[in-house]
């Protein structure tokens, strides 16, 4: 069989496990996932590269049926992969609230008119029900499928999917990236996202979703990687929840944060938080853009 090789874009309703499938298909941690909807706000490539084939994973924010201010770039930038995928791999998740937003995410798929297959994602969950009944509109569809689960079965997962991702792949001589790499993601990036892991993990409310992570300065060195980062929010009084009772809450998205980034930089990591308002960021395109929240056409 001739090698393959192309981009694949995933589709799926806020929730759905569409980032947690592109970290276990990579094997690595480079888009972050929260049990809140609407933690991606940006495309994420994961590369996911075997004997057969290299797929360039783009992560996306979910589907929402909303347009305005952030929510708006959301969605633009979904449409923008949608566009530039040469196939999409869909996610219907078993603990979506109802059938029919799973429908319109189908429809929405077909109405690209490019290659697509489906996964019933968060398969561990039970749910016989509604597998039943995904599972005979596929069939009746014709649309190729599997069922998932990312967090139980991860190499089962991953066999499933590449058997998707081999029928649906366009052929190409050569892997696009070189293959040990696993993502185009820039280390300062990922740590934003990192620090916004936490905070989204951490904070309540609607202050996760007016919330977004600033790096000011990044200076790698042998032993020690200095970081300083802002947290932006929306609105003056929410600084105080962030910071929280003697700074606890704070303290406890840096200890959380520094962790991690150890783990990925692989060396002793100071950082250095700070929290700031920045009124209305989200409805401000010039803040927006400041905040990495602008579409890969307008750079
Ligand atoms: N039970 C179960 N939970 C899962 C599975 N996959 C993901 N989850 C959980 O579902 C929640 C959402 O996962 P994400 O990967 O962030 O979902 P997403 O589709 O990227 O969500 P957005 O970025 O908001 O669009 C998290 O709490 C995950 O741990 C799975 O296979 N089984
Ligand atoms: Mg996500």
């Amino acid at each position: 069989m001739k090698y393959k090789a192309g981009f694949i874009a995933f589709l799926g309703l806020p929730n759905a496990g569409k980032s947690t499938l592109t970290n276990c298909l990579i094997r690595e941690k480079v888009s972050i996932v929260t049990n809140k909807p609407q933690t991606t706000r940006r495309r994420i490539t994961g590369i996911y590269t075997t004997k057969e084939f290299q797929a360039v994973l783009v992560d996306t924010p979910g589907y929402i049926d909303n347009t305005s201010g952030l929510n708006h770039f959301l969605q633009q930038e979904l449409e923008d992969v949608l566009k530039s995928a040469d196939a999409i791999l869909v996610t219907l998740n078993l603990d979506a609230k109802s059938l029919d937003p799973l429908e319109k995410i189908l429809d929405l798929a077909k109405s690209t008119n490019k290659p697509f297959a489906a996964l019933i994602t968060k398969s561990d969950l039970g749910m016989g029900h509604r597998v039943h009944t995904l599972v005979a509109k596929l069939e009746n569809m014709n649309i190729p499928y599997a069922e998932i689960s990312s967090t139980a079965q991860p190499d089962e997962t991953r066999e499933e999917v590449s058997k998707l991702l081999l029928q649906m792949l366009p052929e190409s001589p050569a892997p696009l990236y070189p293959e040990d790499i696993f993502t185009t993601e820039n280390v300062r990036d990922i740590c934003a996202e990192i620090i916004r892991e936490k905070c989204f993990q951490m904070l309540f409310e609607e202050i996760p979703y007016q919330l977004a992570v600033q790096i000011r300065a990044f200076e790698e060195g042998e032993t020690l990687t200095k970081i300083y980062a802002d947290i932006v929010v929306d609105k003056d009084n929410q600084k105080k929840i962030v910071v929280g009772h003697g700074a606890s809450t704070l303290k406890k998205i840096g200890m959380q944060s520094r962790e991690q980034i150890e783990k990925l930089v692989g060396t002793k990591v100071y950082l250095e938080l700070h929290v700031k308002s920045k009124k209305k960021w989200m409805k401000d395109p010039m803040m927006m853009k400041e905040l990495g929240y602008v579409l890969s056409a307008n750079v």
